[in-house]
């Protein structure tokens, strides 16, 4: 996909600042959880980077995609913090030259989890919930688990996340609830 200059300027200019600091600090925090876990240092770099490059697309452009790519109907039901990930990695794909499977499935799965996930997309899922700027309740422990061990991270995000989801009231995508299954009972 061309030299990393490059790359940021495709990304920068789909972003407002927020979310492409936001980006950076992911491809850090990436970075640096890839080599404690002997995961390729640029396959977590592009991933960290290109994770939320469909965030700020209008709805209909992730609804067009899903028919033209014949991705599962059921994400109709969902809205953009499920078909940025899923339908984002599609954009990533053509728009960016990204066809490392891998890297394409840490985008993928990078909001939701899944019940299989590569060391990749643990440490791309992870990275995008500990990066340095966030600091919601919990924050804390997820980076001491995560520093423990990368898959109790992953435990500890999925319960977090979908406990959270819950609590307000909101729609679960079945990934999720079939991701929390897999991890809490691999890594309690
Ligand atoms: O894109 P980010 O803000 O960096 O973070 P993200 O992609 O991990 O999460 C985006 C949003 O998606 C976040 O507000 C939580 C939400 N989310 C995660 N799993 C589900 C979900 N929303 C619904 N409705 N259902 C889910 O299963
Ligand atoms: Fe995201
Ligand atoms: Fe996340
Ligand atoms: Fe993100």
């Amino acid at each position: 996909p061309g030299t990393r200059t490059e790359l940021l300027a495709k990304i920068k200019a789909q972003l407002d600042d927020a979310r492409y600091q936001h980006v950076l600090r992911v491809e850090q925090t990436a970075i640096q959880l890839a080599q404690a876990n002997d995961v390729d240092v640029e396959h977590a770099s592009i991933a960290g980077l290109t994770h939320d490059y469909a965030k700020q697309r209008p709805d209909q452009d992730f609804i067009d995609a899903i028919h033209q790519y014949r991705l599962t109907t059921d994400l109709l039901d969902y809205g953009n913090a499920i078909w940025h990930g899923v339908v984002g990695a599609e954009f990533v794909k053509r728009e960016l030259g990204v066809t490392d499977e891998d890297i394409l499935n840490a985008i993928r799965h990078h909001t939701t989890g899944a019940e299989y996930m590569t060391p990749l997309e643990q440490v791309v899922y992870m990275a995008d919930f500990i990066e340095s700027a966030r600091n919601f309740p919990g924050v804390d422990r997820a980076r001491e688990l995560t520093a423990q061990q990368l898959q109790l991270g992953v435990t500890y995000q999925s319960k977090h996340t979908l406990a959270y989801l819950v609590s307000q009231g909101q729609p679960i995508y079945p990934q999720s609830i079939l991701a929390y299954n897999a991890w809490i009972r691999r890594y309690p």
